[in-house]
């Protein structure tokens, strides 16, 4: 017979937003499990750029990295135009990680304060009984062991593998399938350079179609001598392999680079979350329930704030004793209003921006269409203001490129729109098929708008 054990939350996955939701949870008395497939050392060791703002931190009181977790502050980001002729600085202050020893040390407090955690652990099947989630069958390398857990609450945070959730039958709403033109596919390297990094607390951004269709590269120093260098594509797109876009531009964004000492790649979804976070007895956090900001593709940010939200809401639902979505609604409206909302909308955007030529790229941030400051507003945000005022506009336009200008002003109101819709995401699951359809209409309406 399998062995057996029984837990109030079991977390599957352990990267920023399982760990968070873990150490949210913890030194409360709850009986909660963390397992992850990877054995403790190589946990949160992902591919990804490592840049995380500090207003994350602050916000959600989690520990700032230090020591070894913390590679390089950053005090802002430079973004280049496709022709390399205009740089906008936006200042920000942030932290290049080291993301496996963060990871890892947000894990270790969870489990000094009573979080199980197993290592080398996979999860191979939801355990679903009367359409309600019940924990998962689990085989542990370490022990050779197959264990069925059952848990009040089952945690989703499996990132990008989405391994829980998509073995849910298809009419359960955290089912939603990827696009995969809503994501991006990404490379990155970290190496070494051949001399010191000119403005190395300054991440570098470059944007352009010809080298990064649908994405961009960064340059991301980690050092005085150490760089996190990688772009992204779109997805979906027949684009080609990213690895080759990588080969060729190399030497344009980072001709610095002497020796590699790490490479991979992984996906960056680029959608709004889903559309609901929560089933009956579960919770979806991180990647696996596409918290990225869509457009910057950052996303360890906002895997932290999932990992909060989720932990809210279980603490309530325990509380109360209830596990069925309408008590872990909580999760779905703390998530959307921290951040969720604002996916929504710069989903819009980036549609925007992938669609758009480098030589209007080009205009518009040389004419200043688009200023430094609307982009903070946009990515703190989530609302795009013109800054050019409407004279301007109009003899702007009156000199060239009148449609771009036509096309920014109708982004900017779909924008405003998709966040209405959310400020009224239903509070009940009846309302949320309604809701959705709404939605639904309205993108199909903006993409139509942008042919
Ligand atoms: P993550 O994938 O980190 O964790 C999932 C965990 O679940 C893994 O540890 C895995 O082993 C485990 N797991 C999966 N299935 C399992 C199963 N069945 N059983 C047990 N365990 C299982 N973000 C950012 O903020 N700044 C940046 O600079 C970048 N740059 C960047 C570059 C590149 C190249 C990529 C691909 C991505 C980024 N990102 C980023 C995005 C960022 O990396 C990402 O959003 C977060 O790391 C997601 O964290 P999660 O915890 O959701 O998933
Ligand atoms: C265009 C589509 C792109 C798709 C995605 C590509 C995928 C690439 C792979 C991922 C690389 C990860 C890089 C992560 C960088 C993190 C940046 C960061 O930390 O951003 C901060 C914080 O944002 P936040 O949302 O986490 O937190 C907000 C707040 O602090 C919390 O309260 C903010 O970053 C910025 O402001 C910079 C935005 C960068 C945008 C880059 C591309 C924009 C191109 C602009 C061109 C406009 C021209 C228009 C002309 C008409």
């Amino acid at each position: 017979p399998m062995k057996e054990s029984s837990y109030d939350v079991l977390i599957v996955g352990g990267g920023f937003a399982g760990s968070t939701t873990a150490w949210f949870l913890s030194n409360r008395g709850y009986r909660v499990l963390l397992i992850d497939s990877k054995p403790w050392n190589r946990i949160g060791d992902k591919p990804c750029g490592d840049a995380v703002s500090k207003d994350h931190f602050d916000d959600l009181g989690m520990p700032y990295p230090q020591g070894e977790e913390l590679e390089q502050t950053v005090q802002g980001i430079k973004i280049y135009s496709p022709d390399m002729k205009t740089v906008w600085t936006v200042k920000g202050e942030g932290f290049e990680l080291n993301a496996p020893a963060y990871n890892q040390r947000i894990l270790k407090e969870a489990l000094k304060r009573g979080v199980e955690v197993m290592d080398m652990t996979t999860a191979s099947s939801p355990i679903l009984e009367g359409g309600r989630m019940k924990g998962a069958v689990i085989f542990n390398r370490r022990t050779n062991e197959t264990i069925r857990v059952e848990a009040k609450v089952t945690v989703d945070a499996t990132g990008n593998a989405r391994s829980l959730r998509m073995k849910l039958p298809p009419g359960i709403p955290v089912t939603e399938d990827l696009d995969d033109k809503d994501a991006d596919v990404a490379y990155r390297e970290e190496a070494i350079t051949a001399e010191p990094i000119e403005d190395p607390h300054f991440l570098r951004i470059f944007v352009s179609q010809r080298a990064a269709p649908g994405g961009y590269w960064w340059y991301f120093p980690k050092g005085e001598q150490k760089v996190n260098v990688g772009l992204g594509i779109q997805g979906g797109m027949g684009y080609g392999s990213v690895h080759e876009y990588y080969r060729k531009y190399l030497g344009v964004y980072a001709p610095d680079v002497k020796e590699v000492v790490l490479r991979g790649g992984a996906l960056v979804p680029t959608r709004r979350p889903l559309t609901s976070l929560v089933w009956d007895g579960m919770v979806v956090v991180g990647d696996s329930a596409f918290t990225v900001n869509p457009v910057h593709g950052g996303g360890k940010g906002s895997a932290m704030i999932s990992g909060f939200c989720a932990a809210k809401a279980i603490m309530k639902a325990m509380e109360v004793g209830d596990f069925s979505k309408q008590t872990l609604w909580d999760m779905n409206l703390c998530y959307v209003s921290k951040y969720g909302q604002k996916q929504a909308s710069l989903e819009l955007f980036r549609k925007f921006l992938q669609k758009l030529p480098d030589e209007d790229i080009d205009f518009g941030m040389r004419k200043g269409l688009i200023k430094e400051e609307d982009l903070v507003e946009v990515s703190v945000k989530g609302t795009l203001k013109l800054s050019v005022a409407e004279k301007a506009i109009r003899l702007i336009s009156g000199l060239s490129r009148p449609s771009l200008l036509m096309k920014l002003k109708t982004v900017a109101s779909y924008m405003t729109k998709v966040k209405e819709v959310y400020n009224n995401y239903p509070t009940t699951f009846s309302e949320l098929e309604r809701w959705k359809a709404a939605l639904n209409d309205m993108y199909a309406q903006f993409d139509a708008a942008l042919d």
